[in-house]
């Protein structure tokens, strides 16, 4: 497994997880962990970029590990471990903010439409340069594939630029990561179910587009009933409208049927009864999820104790690199070290 294509990968533990993050994410990372040497790592730093309520964020950390593991994350493949808990991220981040123009950051897409929710006066200068502490995140590991949501796309360009940059103006130092999106099929881009033209989003002002891993069963149904569609009556998979199309993704990734299948089961049928077809696969995914997350967090020790094995093996690596960078830029070691 040492010789294996190294992955990183990560959620913020800022709300609850949803369908999105688990098609676009969480599930492709578990299909796929046994090709490859894993690190998936709960980034809370990037979490405080928006503000946090302690107690809640705390929680909401926890909650993320032992879904990572509940959706399938083997534990004892897969380093698991919290971004606060190795500092080699945010002594990483700085200096590869030196080497990050400032126009490179302006031009993401993320920002702009998280900035705009708020005032600029209140825009912290975290959420401009999180996507600098995304590429310290990927790589700190040497990193060779990062499965992530569509969304991240740009993101995962910027990272690869920074490191282009940092390896031309100073030396080789850090492998280039390729992106790894929609590789399993439909997914990528899961949208909410009340506005099928934005993204299904933890930080969505309501929760009703959002089908959250956690919520109760009953909840899921009655979301999938209420999901937008349009004033037509039956599935036209020609040209479906947004709601449609969507309904019909999720269920495509939930099942990963083909395309012919999708045409003999849904062609024609009324908006309810797919509606009912999607809500079904969608339970049936996440209630497993729901009775092991439920086994999971009845045992903190051992939650905890699969943190802090993570965290040491993450240091060891982020160490290395953080040495290899900071002797290529003659940053003294630390005296002893
Ligand atoms: N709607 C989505 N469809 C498919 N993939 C998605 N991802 C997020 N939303 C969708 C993927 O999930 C991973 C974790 O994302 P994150 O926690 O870093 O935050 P995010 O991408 O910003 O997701 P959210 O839910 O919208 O969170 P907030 O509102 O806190 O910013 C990533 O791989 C992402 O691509």
């Amino acid at each position: 497994m040492t010789d294996s294509p190294i992955v990183f990968s990560g959620m913020q533990p800022s709300g609850d997880l949803h369908l999105g993050n688990l098609l676009g994410a969480l599930r492709p990372w578990v299909l796929e962990q046994h090709l490859f040497h894993n690190y998936f790592c709960v980034v809370d730093l990037h979490a405080l970029t928006v503000p946090q309520d302690p107690l809640l964020l705390a929680a909401k950390s926890r909650e993320l590990v032992a879904l990572y593991i509940a959706a399938g994350i083997d534990p004892v493949r897969s380093t698991l471990f919290v971004q606060s808990h190795v500092h080699e991220h945010s002594e990483l981040a700085w200096i590869l903010g030196c080497f990050t123009p400032m126009g490179w950051l302006e031009r993401m897409t993320q920002y702009k439409d998280k900035s705009r929710k708020s005032e600029r006066e209140r825009t912290s200068s975290g959420l401009f340069n999180y996507p600098v502490l995304m590429a310290a995140d990927i790589l700190l590991y040497k990193t060779n594939f990062v499965p992530v949501g569509e969304d991240q796309r740009q993101h995962l360009e910027l990272t690869r630029n920074i490191a282009n940059r940092f390896n031309g103006l100073v030396g080789e130092t850090f492998v280039i990561p390729e992106p790894r999106i929609g590789h399993m099929g439909a997914g990528a881009k899961v949208m909410s179910l009340q506005e099928p033209g934005t993204k299904m989003s933890k930080s969505a002002e309501s929760d009703a587009g959002l089908i959250a891993l956690l919520d109760p069963i009953d909840q899921v149904r009655a979301k999938f009933r209420r999901a937008k569609t349009d004033s037509g009556t039956g599935v036209d998979l020609e040209s479906p409208s947004a709601g449609v199309a969507n309904l019909l993704e999720i269920y495509r990734a939930l099942t990963g049927c083909t395309s012919d299948t999708l045409r003999s089961e849904f062609d024609g049928i009324g908006y309810g009864q797919l509606k009912d077809k999607v809500a079904d696969r969608a339970i049936a995914a996440i209630e497993p999820i729901q009775a092991r997350y439920r086994e999971l967090t009845a045992d903190p020790a051992t939650l905890d104790a699969i943190l802090r094995r993570g965290a040491d093996a993450a240091r060891e690596v982020a160490a290395e690199t953080m040495s290899a960078v900071q002797g290529r830029l003659g940053l003294l070691p630390a005296a002893g070290g």
